[in-house]
């Protein structure tokens, strides 16, 4: 059995969940983290060096890094529907997949610290602008690409790309910002809607 250390409320640990409904993959899952099991303590470090959730153990094997994980994860149980095999069409997918760990994740880091953790350490009103602007130009960035699709974030079909970038969605529609009008990415949630395991894990709750 698959077991998936993290808590269900961290948008990273939610990328694991929803690809493993997305291959009727059974698993259980451990709540750790902040406001859970602490992860600095040496059990947590022996799995994960980086004190992170997720981490995953499946049979011997642990990993950790969201986006890794769910790519071993469409790798290991028959996800090619999901991962493409495909060279030019898995490096659609791996784009996103990257630009979201990397500047989208960057451009909202401030503004999420500020408005939804109300962290102290983040409350200089000029960088709260600065990272809504620059997370803002990231969304516009989603909108455009979605307008071309008309479908999915990679292409007409979901892919695993479309896990962390309809999280990373849902996350900029749960902060308390302006959020402007975006109807291709207003279209893309209702068409991901669909998905039991996108209804299950992805909004959260929220419908
Ligand atoms: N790059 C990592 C980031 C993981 C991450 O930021 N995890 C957060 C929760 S979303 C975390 O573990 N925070 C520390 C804690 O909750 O104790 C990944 O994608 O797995």
């Amino acid at each position: 059995m698959l077991h998936i250390l993290g808590k269900t409320s961290s948008i990273n640990v939610r990328k694991v969940l929803w690809t493993c409904a997305e291959l009727a993959l059974p698993f259980e899952q451990e709540d750790w983290g902040s406001g859970f099991r602490a992860t600095g303590v040496p059990e947590f470090l022996a799995l994960n060096p980086n004190a992170m959730v997720p981490v995953i153990k499946d049979g011997d094997f642990v990993l950790w890094e969201s986006n890794s994980i769910i790519r071993y994860l469409a790798g290991r149980y028959h996800g090619e529907w999901l991962y493409p095999a495909d060279p030019s069409e898995r490096a659609r997918c791996d784009q996103w997949i990257d630009w979201q760990a990397s500047e989208l994740n960057r451009s909202w880091s401030y503004a999420f610290l500020a408005l939804v953790r109300h962290s102290p350490a983040h409350q200089d009103p000029r960088q709260i602008d600065l990272s809504c602007a620059n997370w803002a130009k990231h969304m516009a960035m989603i909108e455009g690409q979605l307008e071309k699709t008309g479908a999915f974030i990679a292409g007409d079909a979901f892919s695993l790309a479309d896990i962390p970038i309809a999280l990373s969605i849902n996350r900029w529609l749960e902060t308390p910002l302006q959020h402007g009008d975006l109807p291709a990415v207003e279209a893309y949630m209702a068409r991901l809607a669909a998905r039991e395991a996108y209804r299950a894990y992805c909004r959260n709750g929220t419908p």
